[in-house]
């Protein structure tokens, strides 16, 4: 009685506790690559006894994966054929550099109208990797470069209700008048990257606009473009407080204290489709307890359905990391074709060759359909958007490093910033030229 008593007392304290997670700080994991020899999915049995993080889905040939310092010997043991790619994870996680966390002055806004323009924003934005308060600001401060052709918005809601938000730009003909151009950045959290390449190729559209760039002018004159760098806010605040390497959105489920679903797997599009998603919470792929049940997608499919309906979407990016791929769809789907084939990979070897041609480094991408030459992916952005949003090019690109590492995969030193962008400023005037 007693017991009970003092129980029914500590149990509301401690439910209504809110208990950080905690911060995980990746000193001393080391990545290695495991060859699996077609026994992929026995290795990736045991490899779940240890604490570690998973980096790719595709297991036939092998398996990257970042292991905890005190779970080496234990791995060492297993005696597996592996080769070492990283050494010291959170060493990399440091040279990353950069980042400065966010201020109690800088708190995460609920609106964009609560922010004004500090001026626009200079190229040094690209030397450094920036918190989600920062990039919201960004988009707010480079608006006012192109006050007359641009507007941000706003699509919807994160499932801790932060904006997800974007910035809309046009040339002659008025806004809204022509077919769209959209792009969405880091849905996969840990894809740091793909933000501030997606920033990249904004600022060029809007500096290459200003200064009679006849080009970028032809750009914007033909196409609206909708850019949105950060289309999973929660997840990617979350690799900034507390895990780098956080891959999903922070959507809580009822009956399973696992976090997250995977959004690029919770599109409504062949979404039960065994093979390509997993059905278990605690997965890095988990597919959403229902086809579009993220608030985040959701946001997305309304935007994206908006736009078909009104002039139809020319082409549609989801920018990623890592591999250095151009990815067409189908993922759900090995055996089936885009019925545009041709053009779509005849452009995307078009934009492979003028990223190889944009440094003397030659950064090479490999075009192809996504479930041939990666893996089977269900519900994912691509195959949405090619057969539900009619759009003509549907692609995923895998930005820097390249699948044998530059770094660290997810992990990209800051000073690769602007040379991604600048190799992909290459690749997309050539696409949005010659599409
Ligand atoms: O698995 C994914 O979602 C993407 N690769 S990543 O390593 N960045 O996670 C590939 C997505 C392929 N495209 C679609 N399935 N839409
Ligand atoms: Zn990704």
């Amino acid at each position: 009685m007693k017991f009970l008593a003092l129980f029914s007392l500590i149990a509301p304290l401690a439910s209504a506790a809110v208990i950080p997670d905690k911060v995980v700080t990746y000193d001393g994991y080391r990545v290695v690559r495991i060859a699996t020899h077609g026994r992929g999915e026995a290795i990736e049995r045991r490899l779940k006894t240890l604490n570690a993080v998973q980096y790719n889905f595709d297991t036939q040939e092998r398996i990257e994966i970042a292991i905890a310092p005190e779970d080496l010997g234990k791995f060492e043991k297993m005696d597996l054929e592996y080769e070492v790619l990283d050494e010291d994870l959170g060493a990399s996680i440091a040279e990353e550099g950069g980042f400065s966390p966010i201020s109690a002055s800088r708190q995460i806004f609920s609106s964009l109208d609560d922010l004004t323009s500090t001026g626009f924003p200079d190229s040094s934005w690209f030397n450094a990797y920036h918190t989600f308060a920062e990039h919201q600001q960004w988009l707010v401060d480079v608006q006012t470069g192109l006050p007359q052709n641009s507007e941000l918005f706003e699509v919807g809601r994160s499932f801790e209700d932060k904006p997800i938000n974007g910035i809309h730009l046009w040339g002659k003909g008025g806004k809204d008048s022509k077919p769209a151009v959209l792009w969405h950045g880091t849905v996969h959290a840990r894809e740091w990257i793909s933000a501030m390449v997606v920033e990249y190729l904004t600022y060029g559209l809007i500096t290459g606009y200003n200064s009679n760039n006849t080009q970028v002018q032809k750009i914007l004159d033909s196409y609206d473009f909708y850019i949105l760098p950060v289309v999973n806010p929660d997840g990617f605040v979350y690799t900034q407080t507390t895990n780098r390497l956080w891959r999903k959105n922070r959507q809580k489920h009822p009956s399973n204290s696992c976090v997250g679903t995977d959004i690029n797997r919770n599109w409504n599009f062949k979404w039960d489709t065994p093979g390509g998603s997993s059905t278990n919470p605690c997965d890095e792929t988990f597919r959403g307890l229902g086809a579009g049940n993220t608030p985040e997608n959701t946001a997305l499919t309304k935007h994206a359905e908006a736009l078909a309906a009104n002039k139809g979407i020319k082409a549609y990016i989801d920018w990623h990391s890592f591999s250095q791929l151009i990815l067409l769809p189908y993922g759900y789907d090995c055996n089936r074709q885009v019925d545009n084939y041709e053009k779509q990979m005849s452009l995307a070897q078009g934009v492979a060759t003028a990223i190889a041609g944009a440094s003397s480094a030659k950064t090479r991408f490999k075009p192809g359909a996504t479930c041939p030459s990666l893996y089977k992916a269900v519900g994912g952005s691509t195959d949405w958007m090619q057969d539900v949003g009619k759009a003509e090019i549907s692609w995923c690109i895998e930005l820097r490093p390249s699948g044998g590492f530059g770094g660290s995969g997810f992990v990209l030193p800051a000073n690769q910033i602007k040379p991604s962008g600048e190799e992909m400023w290459q690749g997309m005037l050539h696409l949005l030229t010659t599409m």
